[in-house]
C-alpha cells in the first residue's frame, strides 16, 4: 500500500486547520517551551525508565514508518529541510498510542510542523499525535511533517516508532541506509533525489524571493496546464474570501499579506455573491461591492499576488438568470484591469438546479460563457477566464464533448468538499484532463458540501494527491471566522490578519 502525502505545500497545510492558533503553529510553539522544560534531571530519569520499558518490549518491523526529506533550501545562515512522514498501518489491528522519536542534530530547531505535537530536546525530536490522528485504523495512513533548521547541512538520524510502548524500527528505510553510508556524496544523492522529485511532482514549496507576480508574470494555459511567463508550469494555490458583502474585513492588504507571507499563498479569490441576500443582484450596493473588489484587487496587486474576480452565482443557479448584470460587471472589471497581468475572471461560480431545472453545460452555461468571454476579451485579450460547470461545478466531464471553441486561456472549474465529493468527482477531473480539458479547483474544503460538518482527512489526502500529481491549481474556502468548519479562522478570533 503506497499512498502519497497530503502535506506538500509548505504553509497552506494550514488549510487543514483553523487559524488563530492553527494546529501547525500550536505545535511549533509547544516545541520551544517543552524543549526547555525537558532538561530537568528528574524528568530525564523518568524518561530513562520509560526507555528501558520500551526496550524490553521491542520489535523490528519493516516499513510502518517512513520519514523522508522532500525539500531542502538555505534559510539565511541555516539549512532548512522539509520532512514528510507517514505511518502506514498494513496490519489487522488499529494502532493506538503512537509516538515517534527521531535523532536530530543538537542545534536543530523546528521552523514549522503539522499533524502532530513536536517536542525537541537535546538532539531528540518526539512526535505525538493530535486528537484527530491518535488512531491509525486498518489499511490507513497517518501523515505528519516538519521543517528542521540546522546550522550544518545534515539530515536526521535514526528514527523509531512506539505503539503502546512497543518499539518499531524502520530497518528498510531508504533514507536511513543513505545516512548509514554517511558520505557526502550519499547526502548529495538524497538531496538531488528530493530535488528532482520536487521539480517533477510539484512546484517548490519553498518561499520564493520576490513576489509571485514579479517572478511569474502573465499566466497562460497550454494544454491542461497553467504556464508562467517563462513558459514553465505554474500552480496557483491560495484562499477564497467568504462573501465580501458579509466578511469585508478580510479584504485587505494586511490579510492578503499574511496569506502570502505566512501561508505561502500566491492567489486570492474575491467571492462576490450575486443572488444571496446582500449580493450584487439581491439588495447589495453595486457601488460598495465593486469598491470592495477594487480594494481586493489593489491589495493583491501591491503584494504581487494573483487575484480571481468571482461572480459567485449560487441561489440563482442558472448563469443566464443574471446575465445582463454579469455583462455589465465584467465589462467594467475588464476595462478597469485590462493592463493588469495578475487578474483572472471566474464568470459563474456554481451552476446548479436550485431553480427547479438543471443548468446544463450545452444549453445554459456554455452559451452564457460565449457571451461573457468576448466582453472580457474586448478589453483584456489574454487573462485566464474560469468557467463553472454543471452541478455546483462538479460535472467538468460534460465539457469534454463540447468545449468552448476559438478562445485561449480558458479553464473549467471543479469544486470539491472532501467529506462529500470523492472518487466519482475525482474521476471526472481525470476524464477532463485525459481529454485535454484544463481544470481549475477554484473552491474546495475538506469538510462537507454544506461548508460545515466533519472533516475528512482521508479524502482530502486523495484529492491533494490528484491535484499535486497533475499540477492543478486550487483555492480553499474560506477566509472568514464564521462558525462553520470550512472557515479558516476560529470564530472566537477577531484578528483580521496575522493569524498564527
Ligand atoms: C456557503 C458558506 C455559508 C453561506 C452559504 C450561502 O460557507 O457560510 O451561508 O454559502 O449559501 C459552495 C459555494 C459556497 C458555499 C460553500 C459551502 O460556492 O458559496 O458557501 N459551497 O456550502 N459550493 C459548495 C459548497
Amino acid at each position: 500500500m503506497k499512498r502519497k502525502l497530503l502535506i506538500g505545500l509548505l504553509c497552506l497545510s494550514c488549510l487543514l486547520t483553523t487559524a488563530c492558533g492553527s494546529k501547525a503553529s500550536d505545535s511549533t510553539m509547544e516545541t520551544t517551551t517543552e524543549a526547555t522544560e525537558l532538561t530537568s534531571t528528574s524528568e530525564k530519569e523518568t524518561k530513562k525508565d520509560d526507555e528501558n520499558a520500551k526496550e524490553e518490549n521491542s520489535a523490528t518491523l519493516n516499513g510502518p514508518l517512513s520519514v523522508k526529506v522532500v525539500n531542502s533550501w538555505k534559510n539565511n545562515d541555516l539549512y532548512a529541510s522539509q520532512y514528510d512522514g507517514v505511518i502506514s498501518n498494513d496490519s489487522d489491528e488499529i494502532l493506538k498510542n503512537w509516538s515517534i522519536e527521531i535523532a536530530v542534530p543538537e542545534d536543530a530547531t523546528i521552523e514549522n510542523s503539522w499533524n502532530g505535537n513536536f517536542e525537541l530536546s537535546k538532539g531528540k525530536l518526539t512526535i505525538t499525535p493530535m486528537d484527530y490522528n491518535k488512531e491509525v485504523t486498518k489499511e490507513a495512513d497517518v501523515t505528519f511533517g516538519f521543517i528542521l533548521d540546522t546550522k550544518k547541512d545534515v539530515t536526521i538520524g535514526e528514527y523509531t516508532l512506539f505503539v503502546d510502548g512497543k518499539k518499531y524500527t524502520s530497518v528498510e528505510n531508504k533514507h536511513d541506509k543513505k545516512e548509514e553510508a554517511s558520505t557526502e556524496s550519499s547526502k548529495e544523492d538524497t538531496k538531488d533525489e528530493a530535488k528532482k522529485q520536487n521539480e517533477t511532482k510539484q512546484q517548490s514549496t519553498k518561499k520564493e524571493e520576490g513576489t509571485p507576480v514579479a517572478n511569474h508574470g502573465a499566466l497562460s494555459v497550454v494544454g491542461t496546464q497553467i504556464m508562467d511567463e517563462h513558459n514553465k508550469p505554474y500552480e496557483l494555490r491560495g484562499v477564497s474570501t467568504h462573501g465580501i458583502a458579509w466578511f469585508p474585513q478580510y479584504v485587505s492588504k494586511e490579510a492578503f499579506q499574511t496569506l502570502r507571507d505566512d501561508w505561502n499563498a500566491n492567489v486570492v479569490r474575491i467571492a462576490m455573491y450575486t443572488a444571496e441576500n446582500g449580493g450584487y443582484c439581491e439588495g447589495g450596493s453595486k457601488k460598495e461591492l465593486e469598491s470592495l473588489v477594487e480594494t481586493g484587487v489593489d491589495a493583491a496587486t501591491e503584494l504581487g499576488m494573483y487575484v480571481i474576480i468571482d461572480w459567485h452565482i449560487l441561489h440563482d443557479s442558472d448563469p443566464q438568470v443574471n446575465k445582463d448584470a454579469a455583462k455589465e460587471f465584467f465589462a467594467t472589471m475588464s476595462e478597469q484591469y485590462a493592463d493588469h497581468n495578475n487578474v483572472l475572471y471566474e464568470i459563474c461560480n456554481e451552476p446548479n438546479n436550485t431553480l427547479g431545472y438543471q443548468a446544463t453545460w450545452n444549453d445554459h452555461i456554455k452559451p452564457y460563457a460565449e457571451e461573457i468571454i468576448p466582453i472580457i476579451r474586448k478589453n483584456d485579450k489574454d487573462a485566464i477566464i474560469l468557467v463553472g460547470t454543471p452541478t455546483w461545478s462538479q460535472d467538468v466531464d460534460e465539457v469534454v464533448a463540447n468545449p468552448i471553441q476559438n478562445e485561449s486561456n480558458i479553464m473549467y472549474t471543479v469544486h470539491f468538499y472532501a467529506a462529500t465529493h470523492t472518487d466519482s468527482i475525482r474521476s471526472k477531473v481525470t476524464t477532463a484532463l485525459d481529454n485535454g480539458i484544463p481544470v481549475f479547483i477554484s473552491e474546495f474544503s475538506i469538510c462537507d458540501a454544506s461548508g460545515n460538518g466533519g472533516i475528512d482527512y482521508n479524502q482530502a489526502e486523495q484529492w491533494m494527491t490528484l491535484l499535486k500529481d497533475n499540477k492543478i491549481s486550487f483555492v480553499g474556502w474560506s477566509l472568514s471566522n464564521k462558525a462553520e468548519t470550512s472557515a479558516l479562522i476560529k470564530s472566537s478570533c477577531q484578528k483580521t490578519s496575522g493569524w498564527e
